[in-house]
């Protein structure tokens, strides 16, 4: 049965608390949430791209332009499952995460057709998954291990931590002397250069897990050689949008580690693709997180039960975040630090229309 209609709509969802990174601070999120439909069954993904083109190139207002002037108009209609999917936006260069709020909504509706849970309908093995916290640049270091010690407290099973210059040795210094044996990881967002090598020498006596996407955004090649040099792992984020980026990140020693994030690599089929990739050499893999609402939350969940998730993500209780989500019930973390996977058919949560209508700015709905 062809995807009859496909709806497009902007919420506004305000951060509980304000997430500041090297590359700026966001407080309020923009999100486009995807719905499709075929006449009998619904599905839902999320865009996630930022407010600006900070993190990658991508913005709600670019997803939305190649959503609704490229995407939705050649789709409705004409595309009957996941496989006609990646043959219509193929031809469309880069937009990952443009195309990956449609590829998502497909499989939440592929998963509802089959009435069979999202997570299974990937191959997911992993029933529970663990979660780490991304805690973002904090005003002091003192408020930074404050921070730290709640979320411990909450259970959470890893701590990540922002650094940009100047806000980096010094902070990682504190927080492993204040928690010695916390599996601790700091993230950059591309803030330093090949020029910062002796800082990051410095950083791998701090027994730190990785580095994530310590240099520019792009690159793979200055990565190779800054992992030539130092102890500590390196994760790339920002710099792999497809599994043929794995492919070669890993194949030239580029890092160890990998982030998956589902829009960031065009959707599910992509994430599970350089998921395999890393499976088969050997490289451990995690599920990176774009403050999502829940609905894109709960893909992230179903995708971290592929077996190579072996690292905990930044796939964090929807209560860190909103004061109300999308769906119900919410994301909820266990003391333990663990989510458990739904039973339910799809994504496995209940999408709250009346929130869902009371959050939204615009909509466009295409039909065929
Ligand atoms: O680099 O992982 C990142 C948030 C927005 C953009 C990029 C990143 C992040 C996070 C937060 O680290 C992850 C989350 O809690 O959703
Ligand atoms: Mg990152």
């Amino acid at each position: 049965m062809p995807i009859s209609r496909i709806e497009l709509r902007e919420i506004r969802m305000r951060l509980l608390h304000p997430f500041e990174t090297s590359f700026g601070v966001t407080t309020d999120r923009r999100i486009i949430i995807v719905k499709v439909s075929d006449g009998s069954f619904e599905g839902y993904g999320e865009v996630t791209a930022g407010e600006g083109p900070f993190y990658g190139h991508e913005t709600t207002d670019t997803a939305w332009y190649i959503l609704s002037d490229f995407i939705a108009p050649y789709a409705v209609g004409k595309i009957n499952d996941l496989s006609d999917i990646a043959s219509l936006v193929h031809g469309i260069r880069g937009h990952n995460m443009a195309k990956g709020g449609l590829e998502a909504s497909l499989w939440d509706l592929e998963a509802r057709r089959r009435n069979m849970p999202l997570w299974k309908l990937l191959g997911g093995t992993r029933e529970t998954i663990e979660c780490g916290v991304s805690i973002g640049i904090q005003p002091t270091i003192d408020q930074l291990l404050r921070v730290i010690e709640n979320e411990l407290n909450a259970g959470y099973r890893r701590i990540k931590i922002k650094i940009k210059p100047g806000w980096d040795v010094e902070v990682v210094r504190a927080v492993r002397s204040a928690f010695p044996g916390t599996p601790l990881m700091c993230d950059a967002n591309s803030a330093y250069t090949l020029a910062d090598v002796a800082l990051f020498r410095q950083m791998d006596n701090f027994n730190v897990m990785m580095f994530e996407q310590p240099l520019h955004y792009e690159d793979m090649i200055d990565h190779a050689a800054l992992q030539r040099q130092i102890q500590t792992p390196i994760c790339l984020d920002e710099s792999i949008h497809s599994a043929d980026d794995a492919r070669k990140a890993i194949d030239i020693g580029a890092c160890r580690i990998i982030n998956i994030k589902l829009g960031r690599v065009g959707g599910h089929a992509e994430a599970r693709a350089v998921h395999d990739v890393c499976r088969d050499h050997g490289i451990p893999v995690w599920c990176g997180g774009m403050l999502e609402s829940g609905i894109g939350r709960a893909h992230n969940v179903a995708l971290s039960s592929l077996e190579d998730f072996s690292l905990p993500g930044d796939v964090a209780a929807s209560k860190r975040y909103w004061s109300e989500d999308v769906i119900d019930p919410p994301v909820e973390v266990s003391s333990a630090g663990t989510i458990s996977q739904k039973m339910e058919p799809g994504l496995g949560y209940r999408v709250r229309q009346d929130t869902l209508e009371r959050l939204t700015v615009r909509t466009q709905v295409f039909d065929a």
